[in-house]
């Protein structure tokens, strides 16, 4: 078969199971044979249309592939209410062993409807099917499997005190939940990062509102499928759709009876989430933007250098927050680092998401397609040297009224310039040189975020030296994207406030009461 015919007929293939399985939700009822596919919300144990529905489109093809429907400001109260009933319900006799037990049944749900999850993120996200296969969906459920360990085995602290006069008391904490917990995802890893608050938020005995991105319901309307099949008693998981700005997700950040707010996205959103939670007086912890530094000495393994690098600038067509959008590289490797990785952009396959060979999707969205042009046009005025890329593709056929652009590399820019210090979230990256190790650390240094780093050296004591000097909430040596749920994750300056992951996420989740008894 000719590959265009083998892309149409995969195409066709996901697009048939993701009509007959995952386009859905009404009280548990398949809406497969009606035409106009709708995601609705789900709260309190139900799925409920809201009073205005807006599209779901393919980036692939810039398609309409289902209509959502918006939450209104009532609706998002109700499911604020019905978390709040539920906290005080069965959910509160949850054990922890039982909620784990849960929590388990959710992973094994997510497992049992693996190709289904994998065609959602793939038709809403247009990222390779190879990429939600391999990441995105095995991860959503291991979060689920991972803070079901996590919470058995969570510690709490005690201390025995002795006061000078001999009296003496027992010190020990106990774990109690944050309460009704407001939850706002981005669109990039939808699933994963959603699951990634959710996990242990339910671990932790809490009651949730998720509010996933406008630009991917699917795989929550679809986990919302999956918490009523698992038997998560009604009012702990409700979803509402909606948008950011009057909508969904103003009505969730402003509603004083939500106890707590984690969110992921941009670092502008998390400001502004920032001013309405403030009325409140909420915690928030917030995973935001990064503008990430390599850096690349010339003692390293070249070969597993430019493969972790490749991975690193243009994973998910570069919309990952941890991707490296400035790699400093010594310059005695400067050349032959930027011929090599401009050989691997060059090799990329700009495809079909669901073409198994595919390694780069599109972006997002029309919008987001405009504002990485626009910093590729920026990068020119500013007066980079491009290397490879700087525009969008053309295809001859359905991907044109997609969201493509090129894989790009840039070099020459001054350590000033608007496209070496803001985020894009694109496949592009800025290579320039260095002379000493304190010069890259100073200019990796050098930014108003501080999210991810990675530096890449055989050299083991400059690996360690290097790597605790940079301003980062998470750095690799030789790797990137490695990542153990048990560790610390988030970011400093512009890059957020606070760490999830392993018990960061536990003591974010819970309030922490401390009892003190006299002995
Ligand atoms: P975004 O900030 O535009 O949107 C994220 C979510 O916030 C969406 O659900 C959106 O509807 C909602 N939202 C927008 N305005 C809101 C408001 N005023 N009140 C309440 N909710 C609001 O981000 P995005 O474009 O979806 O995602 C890309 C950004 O996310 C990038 O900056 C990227 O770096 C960042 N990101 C960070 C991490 C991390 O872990 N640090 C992970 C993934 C993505
Ligand atoms: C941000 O876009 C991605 C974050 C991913 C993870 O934190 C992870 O653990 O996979």
């Amino acid at each position: 078969m000719p590959q265009a015919a083998k892309n149409f007929y995969s195409w066709y293939c996901v697009w048939q199971l993701f009509k007959t399985r995952v386009l859905c939700c009404s009280d548990g009822e398949s809406t497969a044979d009606k035409s106009v596919k709708i995601f609705q919300n789900y709260i309190d144990g139900r799925f409920v249309r809201g009073p205005r529905e807006f599209p779901d489109v393919n980036p692939a093809d810039g398609s309409v592939i289902a209509q959502v429907s918006e939450a209104d400001r009532n609706q998002v109260n109700e499911a604020v209410s019905a978390a709040r009933s539920a906290l005080r319900g069965e959910w509160r006799r949850f054990s922890v062993p039982r909620r784990a037990e849960l929590l388990q049944k959710i992973a094994a749900g997510i497992e049992a409807r693996f190709r289904d999850f994998v065609a959602a993120e793939v038709a809403d996200t247009g990222k390779p099917v190879s990429l939600a296969s391999k990441v995105d969906i095995p991860r959503g459920a291991a979060n689920f499997r991972a803070f079901a360990d996590l919470i058995k085995t969570a510690p709490l602290e005690s201390f025995r005190t002795e006061m000078p006069d001999g009296a003496a008391a027992l010190n020990y904490a106990v774990r109690n939940p944050l309460g009704v917990v407001g939850i706002i995802t981005p669109w990039n890893l939808p699933l994963l990062l959603l699951t990634w608050k959710v996990a242990p938020a339910l671990a932790c005995g809490n009651c949730v509102v998720v509010k996933p991105s406008e630009e991917t319901p699917a795989s929550a309307a679809l986990l919302a499928e999956v918490m009523q099949e698992a038997g998560v008693p009604r009012g702990v998981f409700n979803l509402v759709h909606g948008f950011g700005p009057d909508s969904a997700g103003e009505f969730l950040t402003s509603h004083a009876g939500v106890d707590g707010f984690t969110f992921t996205g941009e670092s502008g959103t998390g400001a502004a989430i920032m001013r309405t939670v403030a009325a409140n007086v909420k915690p928030v912890s917030f995973e935001l933007g990064g503008k990430n530094a390599a850096i690349v000495f010339a003692d390293c393994d070249f070969d597993e250098t430019i493969a972790g690098l490749t991975d690193a600038v243009f994973m998910n067509t570069g919309q990952v927050c941890l991707c490296a959008e400035r790699i400093y590289v010594e310059r005695p490797l400067f050349e032959r680092f930027v011929l090599a990785l401009k050989k691997k952009a060059e090799a990329l396959r700009l495809g079909w998401p669901t073409d198994e060979t595919t390694t780069t999707g599109p972006l997002i969205s029309k919008n987001h397609r405009e504002k990485v042009l626009g910093y590729y046009q920026l990068a020119r005025n500013e007066g980079a040297t491009i290397v490879t890329g700087g525009g969008a593709p053309h295809f001859g056929d359905g991907r044109d009224h997609g969201f493509y652009v090129e894989p790009t590399i840039l070099t020459g820019l001054p350590e000033s310039a608007r496209c070496a210090r803001e985020e894009i979230f694109g496949p592009v990256c800025h290579i320039a040189p260095f002379d000493t190790e304190e010069e890259a650390i100073a200019k990796a240094n050098d930014t108003k975020y501080g999210l991810a780093a990675s530096v890449w050296t055989t050299h083991l004591k400059r690996g360690h030296r290097v790597a605790e000097q940079l301003r980062a909430g998470i750095t690799w040596v030789n790797c990137w994207f490695l990542r153990d749920l048990r560790t610390p994750f988030g970011g400093m300056g512009l890059s957020g406030i606070g760490r999830e992951g392993g018990v960061h996420s536990l003591n974010f989740y819970s309030e922490l009461n401390n009892i003190c008894v006299k002995l």
